[in-house]
């Protein structure tokens, strides 16, 4: 009996299993067709002619759940549809998603699917379709995917629109992205109310605007929050400081305004708080003391003013400081943290002396305490900080002499000292910086000469800037043992002597080295998340008459000036050799002889300035032919002739660029050459000695106009590379706003 009903209800049980399997099998069937018909929809990726090839495993032939990218359950049914950089290439529209009840789990990320989301996706519990071409808008009828969808991922695609406010009904929402992406709006303030549950929120790089919602207070798990790269305006919400969860709080480059709240104190959790390239006014709030967690803090690019708060010191796992670009004041504060790798408190107003506190910082890499009121002498430890690879002290108040330390060898890079008031030698620390890639000394009291251990100690030397010192001897030949010089400035300075003819073998000045344009960068994990910061190269240059920073791309920066010292001899012929040269300023000093034949071999030079010497004879025919050219001064000399004539040079139009020479003729001066000889002897000879003369007086009456009188406007013509150089030095701003790029 009891095995009769035994085996009675174990037939039973086999046929609901076969009833189950035949509909399952259904199910199953049509799963594996719809994919199918979905497969037979898709392009070859990359234009090859192999039809989706990531999807050969998909044959009618063999079971659907041993395919490639398909998870299934026990029943057979699809739960999982993975197939992420694999190279799909197509749209969702022929996968009839509603066939696949069991799906959970859709991740295609970084693939080639374009067309718009599928809208009716009801099992999802996890949507990944970022680093796709998707476009359109977010459907708003996504919330049939109601309550299970927890990771919703659609960054870097093309949607616009705004963020549907019907997304809110998705309770479970865990994690949240829609970065990089277009779209437009504001923020709406359910999606913060409705989502109990919410971790991390990513809209950073879109168009968003209106203000952050002050209900972010009700997202109570709320982690990340990254909202930087948008157009929110307002001030930032007093609310943000109940999310006491927030460990990563971005706000960055945008145009919010108003000051810092106080309740930021209240986020003790915080360890990356970046709200730079904004508006913000106001101090920095004494309760950022209490975010004892943080070791990110950037603030740079507003208007905030008044003194750092001390109690910044309180912070001891500070890693990154930037509060570069604002209007702060007092002296630096005292900083507990000996975990520094980047501290930037450039462009404000601070005083006092150098923090001594600095040196004991191990690991620092990046120190930029330029354009600020700082004076006192650099202390000695300065060059203990074995790590450091940049420092920018520019601009400041510092005195006294560049001391020496005890230390072997250091990082050092990059030093920019220039405009201070540093006197004495030769700093000979930098002996032991044998990485060296950029000297800025300029604008300082160095006396002394260049020391000829610069040649050897230094070799990876790439640009040079010693203007405007006290400096003096003759320029030792060894510079020309630096083979990656690209720039050269020794201007203002009383050098004597003759320009080195072996400078004819500064290599990079005939082939600049391009990889030079890699900017600092310092990687960093937060919160094991991959931070870059990064930091670009600047230099200063007199380039056409003004005095411009030029940021980033300064592997294009090729040239030599010379001008403004006590130079004798002639201007060697074998300069002509460096043929990456950008521009070449000889002028103001007593170089006589006359302008080498071959300078036209130059041909990317755009400034020639050879003004205030002795230079005689005519100039070289061969002028014409630097087709960059656009700003050439070659006033104040003896030279005589006609000027020749060439495409680029009728473009120079000013007659001031020849005034005080002897007896120069033709255009753009409204002297004629006499006829049928247009050379040196004709202005010479004795039948037109009188013609001359008063061609002479003619002369002085226009140099009297023009002389002292040293702007001019050139054509506006720059060359297309200069032109990216100096965008970018306008576009500042945009640049620093990529300054954390965070892998995640
Ligand atoms: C799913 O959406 C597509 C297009 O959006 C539509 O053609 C299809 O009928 C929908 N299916 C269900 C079951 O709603
Ligand atoms: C993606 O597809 C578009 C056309 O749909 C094509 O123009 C583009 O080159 C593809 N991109 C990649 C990376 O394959
Ligand atoms: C921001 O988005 C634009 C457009 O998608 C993209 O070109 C740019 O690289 C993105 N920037 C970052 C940092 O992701
Ligand atoms: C959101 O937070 C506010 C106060 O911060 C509170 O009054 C409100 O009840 C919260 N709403 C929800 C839906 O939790
Ligand atoms: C700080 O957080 C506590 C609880 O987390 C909250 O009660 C308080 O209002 C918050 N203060 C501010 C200024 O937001
Ligand atoms: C935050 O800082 C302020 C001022 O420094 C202090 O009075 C307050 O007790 C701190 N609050 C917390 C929660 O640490
Ligand atoms: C300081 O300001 C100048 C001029 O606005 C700018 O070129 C430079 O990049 C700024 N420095 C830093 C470190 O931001
Ligand atoms: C350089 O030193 C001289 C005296 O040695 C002094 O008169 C001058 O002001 C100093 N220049 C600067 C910029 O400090
Ligand atoms: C450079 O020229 C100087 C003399 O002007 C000479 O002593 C030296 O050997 C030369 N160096 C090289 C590398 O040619
Ligand atoms: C003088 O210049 C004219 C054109 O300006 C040219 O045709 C002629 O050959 C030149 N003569 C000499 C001797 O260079
Ligand atoms: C979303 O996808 C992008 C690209 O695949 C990825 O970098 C990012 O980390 C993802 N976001 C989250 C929150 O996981
Ligand atoms: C390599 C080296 O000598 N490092 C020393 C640099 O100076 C500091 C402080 O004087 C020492 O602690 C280092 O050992």
């Amino acid at each position: 009996m009891a095995l009769r009903t035994r085996n009675q209800s174990s037939f039973l049980k086999a046929f609901f299993l076969l009833l189950l399997c035949i509909s399952t099998s259904r199910g199953t069937e049509q799963e594996a067709g719809s994919l199918l018909r979905w497969k037979s929809t898709l392009l070859p990726a990359n234009g090859g002619d192999e039809p989706s090839s990531p999807l050969l495993s998909w044959l009618a032939t063999k079971p659907m759940c041993s395919w490639r990218g398909i998870m299934c359950d026990a029943t057979g049914r699809v739960t999982e549809l993975s197939l992420p950089g694999t190279g799909l290439h197509g749209t969702l529209s022929a996968l009839d998603l509603a066939a696949f009840p069991a799906l959970t789990k859709l991740d295609l990320h970084n693939n080639n699917i374009s067309g718009s989301i599928p809208a009716n996706i009801s099992s999802l519990t996890y949507l990944d379709m970022s680093q796709n071409s998707l476009s359109g808008e977010i459907p708003d009828t996504l919330p049939s995917m109601k309550q299970r969808m927890r990771y919703l991922n659609l960054s870097a695609n093309g949607l616009y629109g705004s963020i549907p406010r019907s997304l809110s009904n998705m309770r479970g929402m865990w994690v949240f992205d829609v970065s990089r992406n277009k779209l437009t709006g504001a923020i709406p303030p359910d999606l913060f109310m409705n989502w109990p549950e919410i971790t991390s929120f990513y809209a950073q790089n879109n168009s968003l605007t209106g203000s952050i919602p002050p209900e972010v207070s009700n997202a109570s798990k709320l982690q990340t929050l990254f909202l930087h790269r948008n157009n929110l305006y307002g001030k930032i919400t007093v609310e943000i400081g109940r999310v006491a969860s927030l460990r990563r709080l971005m706000l960055s480059s945008n145009s919010l305004t108003g000051p810092i709240p106080h309740s930021v104190g209240n986020l003790t959790s915080l360890v990356l708080l970046g709200i730079f390239c904004n508006n913000l006014i106001g101090k920095i709030p004494l309760e950022i003391a209490n975010l004892t967690a943080l070791e990110s803090l950037d603030l740079d690019t507003n208007q905030l003013e008044g003194e750092v708060p001390q109690a910044l010191s309180a912070l001891q796992n500070l890693q990154f400081l930037d509060v570069s670009n604002n209007k702060l004041s007092g002296v630096i504060p005292y900083l507990n943290t000996r975990k520094l790798l980047a501290i930037s408190l450039a462009n404000n107003s601070f005083t006092g002396v150098f923090p001594i506190v600095l040196c004991q910082q191990l690991y620092l890499q990046i120190l930029d305490l330029s354009n600020n009121k700082l004076y006192g002498k650099l202390p000695r430890c300065l060059w203990n900080v074995q790590d450091l690879l940049f420092m920018d002290l520019s601009s400041n108040a510092f005195s006294g002499n560049v001391q020496m330390s005890k230390n072997f060898s250091l990082s050092l890079e990059s030093v920019h000292l220039a405009n201070n008031r540093l006197s004495g030698g030769f700093p000979h620390v930098l002996k032991r910086c044998r990485r060296l890639l950029i000297l800025d000394l300029g604008e300082n009291n160095f006396s002394d000469t260049i020391p000829s251990w610069i040649g050897f100690s230094n070799p990876l030397l790439r640009v040079l800037i010693l203007r405007s010192n006290m400096l003096h001897g003759s320029i030792p030949w060894q510079l020309s043992q630096l083979s990656f010089l690209q720039l050269l400035d020794l201007s203002g300075n009383s050098f004597m002597g003759s320009i080195p003819r072996n400078f004819s073998n500064l290599i990079s000045m005939m082939q600049p080295k391009p990889e030079f344009n890699v900017p600092l960068e310092i990687s960093y994990q937060i919160l094991h998340h991959l931070v870059l910061y990064i930091y670009t190269e600047r230099i200063n240059i007199n380039w056409k008459r003004q005095y411009h920073t030029f940021e980033g791309t300064i592997a294009l920066m090729t040239g030599i000036d010379l001008s403004s010292n006590y130079l004798s001899g002639d201007i060697p012929p074998e300069l002509t050799k460096l043929v990456g040269l950008r521009f070449l300023n000889l002028s103001r000093n007593c170089l006589s002889g006359v302008i080498p034949e071959d300078i036209g071999n130059l041909v990317v030079l755009e400034t020639l300035d050879l003004s205030l010497n002795e230079l005689s004879g005519s100039i070289p025919s061969s002028i014409s032919e630097l087709m960059s050219l656009n700003s050439l001064n070659l006033s104040n000399n003896h030279l005589s002739g006609e000027v020749p004539t060439g495409s680029q040079l009728q473009t120079l139009v000013d007659p001031s660029i020849y005034s005080n020479n002897f007896g120069l003729c033709g255009f753009p001066l409204d002297i004629a050459c006499s006829d049928g000889s247009n050379s040196t002897a004709a202005l010479f000879g004795h039948s037109h000695s009188q013609e001359i003369e008063a061609l002479i007086l003619y002369y002085f009456v226009l140099a009297g106009l023009t002389f002292g009188f040293w702007l001019w406007t050139g054509p506006l013509l720059l060359f297309e590379s200069w032109r990216v150089t100096m965008f970018r030095c306008v576009d500042h701003i945009q640049d620093r706003a990529a300054k954390w790029i965070f892998a995640i």
